[in-house]
């Protein structure tokens, strides 16, 4: 815990990744804290390093109109492949396993990694970052929460009675990472939008035992399988909310490990969850808002300028977005179809419209377009919809439905008589620039 402490402080203090090398009684690295600065998230997507936030949404949602399928190596070529476990000499207990905070139920193998499956139907190759608890020298516990991409594979697998092929990776080109969190769409595979957004094709190999595509250039690859109706005690796990989701542990489904590879002293990554905001909060913020942002254009919903899910809200709970408004009822379009994307339709509970001279970045401005254009009798209205679990405002009994506040803060398109903003007089202004430093100012 003492690791996952020096993480969490150094992250709320937007410090350096840490590269921890001297592990009590391990011989491997752990590293943590990589996504938890701008700066970083742009040297991970291969951007300028002043890119702002909404910078790097923008490039996301461009990418994401074309794919770069991953390309299968030769694994004499994988450093994934230097070393492997098979079956019986399995032993998970030997890699550097965080334990991150008092309450939490165990060691957590699964945080800054991900977890690859293949959908039986299409092929279609998912990437999605759930937790995994270390449970036994060879099952990790999983929390594959309802109507996730892993889940609806699980589900089809069940019906086939058959248990659900998985790899999971920890410690990865970080730019993977962001793609097991992101909420890229249904049947898209995340790896063709890493080759999109890297501009070149992610390189993979295939599993010892299973078949699924794994980066060729991951630290630790875990082969196993999930059986839907196989269930371990799991958690409790300190959430990105803050809070813990539940009072103990749950039972869920596990991944029985009947293989492992890794590189040459393999660098164990985690990241620290917790309270906001921190390493897991950034990644929220680029991955969902940008996802949002994406989902949004693909409705072709004119006039979109910028989406910005604060990362104090996860990017999740809340969203931002500027419009240029083109028609009556076009601020409400993009209201309710915020919360109809496969992104918004799933745990976001406050969405701000605001016009297109507002950055949604720039809360001091969303603050103004709150007071002095937005108006509660007019501009408000509350829906419901699904919440996720991990939702602390709601009792911990009644978490699947959360209401859903929608606020128009535009001035109304269809006003003839609109507010007057009060201008400076621009000849005054350039002839008292010209004299600035001889006022003195
Ligand atoms: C550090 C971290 C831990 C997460 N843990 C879980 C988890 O245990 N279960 C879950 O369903 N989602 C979890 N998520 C959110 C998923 O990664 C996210 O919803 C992602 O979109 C899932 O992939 P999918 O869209 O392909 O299903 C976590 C995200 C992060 C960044
Ligand atoms: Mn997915």
């Amino acid at each position: 815990m003492e690791l996952s402490h020096i993480a969490k402080l150094n992250e709320e203090k937007k410090g350096p990744a840490l590269l921890f090398e001297n592990v009590k009684d391990y011989n491997s690295p752990v590293m943590t804290s990589v996504c938890t600065t701008t700066e970083r998230l742009a040297l991970i997507m291969g951007q300028p390093m002043d890119s702002t936030l909404v910078d790097l949404m923008k490039i996301w949602v461009e990418k994401s109109n074309t794919k770069v399928p991953p390309k299968m190596v030769d694994p004499k070529d994988a450093p994934c492949k230097e070393n492997i476990m098979m079956g019986d000499d399995v032993d998970l207990f030997k890699f550097p396993v965080p334990k991150f905070y008092p309450l939490d139920g165990g060691r957590y193998f699964g945080t800054a990694g991900f977890t690859i499956t293949k959908d039986p139907d299409t092929g279609w190759v998912n990437l999605g970052t759930y937790r995994l608890q270390l449970l036994e020298k060879n099952r990790l516990g999983t929390q594959f929460i309802k109507g996730k991409h892993s889940d609806i594979m699980l589900n089809k697998y069940q019906a086939m009675g058959k248990p659900m092929p998985v790899a999971a990776i920890v410690g990865c080109d970080p730019l993977m990472f962001l793609m097991g969190a992101a909420r890229v769409s249904a049947f898209d595979s995340e790896y063709d939008l890493a080759g999109s957004i890297r501009g070149e094709a992610v390189e993979v190999v295939n599993t010892e035992t299973n078949d699924i595509p794994v980066p060729a250039t991951a630290e630790i690859v875990i082969e196993g399988e999930v059986d839907a109706d196989a269930f371990m005690e799991e958690g409790p796990f300190g959430e990105y909310t803050g809070y813990y989701s539940g009072v103990g542990t749950d039972p869920r489904n596990f991944i029985k490990v009947n293989c492992v590879s890794y590189r040459n002293n393999p660098i164990f990554w985690g990241t620290t969850v917790g309270r906001a905001v921190t390493d897991t909060h950034m990644t929220m913020a680029l991955t969902y808002g940008s996802t949002l942002w994406q989902q949004l254009v693909a409705m072709k919903i004119p006039g979109i300028k910028a989406v910005y899910c604060p990362p104090e809200g996860s990017g999740r709970f809340l969203a931002i977005i500027s419009v240029k408004q083109m028609y009556p009822g076009h601020a409400d379009q993009v209201l309710t179809a915020a919360i109809s994307t496969e992104m918004g339709a799933y745990g976001l509970k406050t969405v701000i419209v605001v016009d297109e001279d507002i950055d949604p970045w720039d809360i001091s401005r969303v603050m103004y377009a709150l007071s002095f254009r937005f108006q509660p009798n007019r501009s408000q209205v509350i829906k419901r919809g699904r919440s996720t679990p991990l939702d602390p405002s709601l009792p911990l009994n009644a978490r699947w439905i959360t209401g859903r506040l929608l606020i128009d803060a535009t001035i109304p398109y269809d006003w003839e008589e609109k507010p007057i903003p009060i201008e400076l007089d621009p000849e005054i202004v350039e002839r008292v620039k010209a004299r600035w430093s001889s006022l003195g100012l």
